[in-house]
């Protein structure tokens, strides 16, 4: 008795599964809700990838094995200025309200994970390992990017690759599942009285929540995170609201510098000795050669403003400040590119670390709101926001926009 799949104490048995809640209908509606939410999570993560501008430089290019699946990577724009801050709020914020509707999901067809037979025919064994692709995909995803927006990050080898590959194999998986399931989902939907299918309790306990009731625990699940995240997307009393986001709570500080910072210039090793008047010099180079510039002469360049965000890959973001330094496209005059700017790789003082160097593409270095800042919001940069100088960018991810920059090298990437 113990070994017969049909006994009601194994989950093998669709006797174990005692809940009123299982059905097509609750499934068929939450399927639904992912179906819509997952499809713009993959577009928008996409898109956010292209934002790096790989194609341009090895050093922006996390996954430099990618292949085709880098087909449809463009160029990306310098406006509107808050597009990249939109993107990733979206990605970002959407991918945790999810979360609850996911669970919820997996849970209410658990039971067909220990259905027997394994396979009823090589159609459904198809089905079934398309099915471990599907849920193992998407809980890998999610996993993957809370972990990166919440702790820095956890996993062996780097966030980008995992997430970017994970996410055209769960997607792919997704579609299939997606094509096969729509009509049966639809046609749950319509039904006001349910077909019964395997999701369905043979021996149903007693309910202690409508299934409407259950769908609404799950919506305020999605409620409550999002209203506890989106606020790291804006400033001062709304990112309060922000409690479970790392960017959220208490602005860093107060005053001009006193808005959200990425890594600090501690924890990036910059010493103050070699960011002062004396020591710091910025190296330009270009085709006519190379100039040093002191922090005194670049700010007797022409200098210019412009309000700009941070927008960061993480998922927060701040307000438009107001930085004022010169225009990246002077400094390309500086050393011979007058007419038409061309890319520039931009490298920072700091020794290690993922993000200090980048690349520009002609567009970002052409665009009169481009700028290597000395000041923001009406006063010197502090150290953590990246004095002496930093590159600020229309639209461009906050990793784009390098701090503490030592070197500017101009010429075709
Ligand atoms: N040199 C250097 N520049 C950097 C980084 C860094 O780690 N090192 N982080 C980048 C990232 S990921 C972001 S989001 C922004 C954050 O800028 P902020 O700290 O001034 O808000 O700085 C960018 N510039
Ligand atoms: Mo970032």
């Amino acid at each position: 008795m113990r070994d017969d799949p049909r006994d009601p104490r194994l989950p093998t048995s669709p006797g174990f599964w005692r809940s009123p809640l299982r059905g097509p209908w609750f499934t068929s509606v939450l399927g639904l809700v992912l179906l819509g939410g997952i499809t713009v999570l993959f577009v928008t993560g996409l898109v956010s990838y292209a934002a790096y501008n790989p194609d341009l430089s090895p050093v922006n290019d996390k996954t430099p094995d990618k292949g085709i699946l880098g087909f449809y990577l463009f160029a990306w724009p310098t406006g509107p200025h808050w597009l990249y801050r939109l993107n990733q709020g979206v990605h970002v914020t959407l991918g945790i309200t999810l979360i609850p509707v996911l669970l919820a999901k997996l849970w209410s067809v658990v039971p067909r994970l220990f259905a027997l037979p394994p396979a009823r025919s090589l159609a459904h064994a198809l089905e079934r390992i398309s099915l471990l692709l599907l849920v193992g995909g998407a809980l890998f995803e999610f996993v993957t990017g809370v972990l990166n927006v919440q702790l820095d990050y956890v996993f062996p080898g780097s966030f980008y690759p995992l997430h970017f590959y994970g996410a055209w194999v769960f997607f792919a998986a997704f579609v299939a599942h997606a094509v096969l399931k729509m009509p049966t989902a639809l046609r749950n939907l319509r039904h006001l009285r349910e077909e019964r299918n395997d999701l369905v309790s043979p021996r149903p306990a007693e309910p202690t929540v409508s299934r409407r009731g259950a769908l609404w625990f799950v919506g305020g699940g999605s409620l409550l995170l999002f209203a506890t995240t989106v606020g790291q997307n804006f400033d001062g009393p709304l990112r309060r609201t922000a409690l479970l986001a790392p960017h959220g709570g208490d602005e860093p500080g107060s005053g001009p510098n006193g808005f959200q910072i990425n890594k600090t210039a501690a924890y990036a090793g910059i010493d103050a000795a070699d960011t002062d008047e004396d020591a710091w010099r910025l190296v330009v180079t270009g085709r006519t050669g190379t100039v040093r510039l002191s922090r005194s002469q670049l700010a007797e360049l022409p200098l210019h403003s412009s309000a700009l965000p941070i927008a960061c890959v993480e998922g927060w973001s701040t307000s438009d400040q107001w930085w004022r330094g010169v225009r990246l496209r002077d400094l390309a005059a500086l050393v011979g590119h007058e007419d038409d700017p061309p890319d520039v790789f931009v490298e920072s003082l700091q020794r290690h670390g993922a993000f200090r160097k980048a690349a520009l593409r002609a567009n970002q270095v052409a665009d009169p709101r481009s700028l290597l800042a000395l000041y923001v919001n009406g006063e010197e940069l502090s150290p953590d926001h990246g004095y002496p100088a930093r590159i600020i960018v229309p639209a461009a991810p906050g990793v784009l926009n390098t701090k503490w920059v030592a070197r500017m090298t101009f010429g075709d990437l």
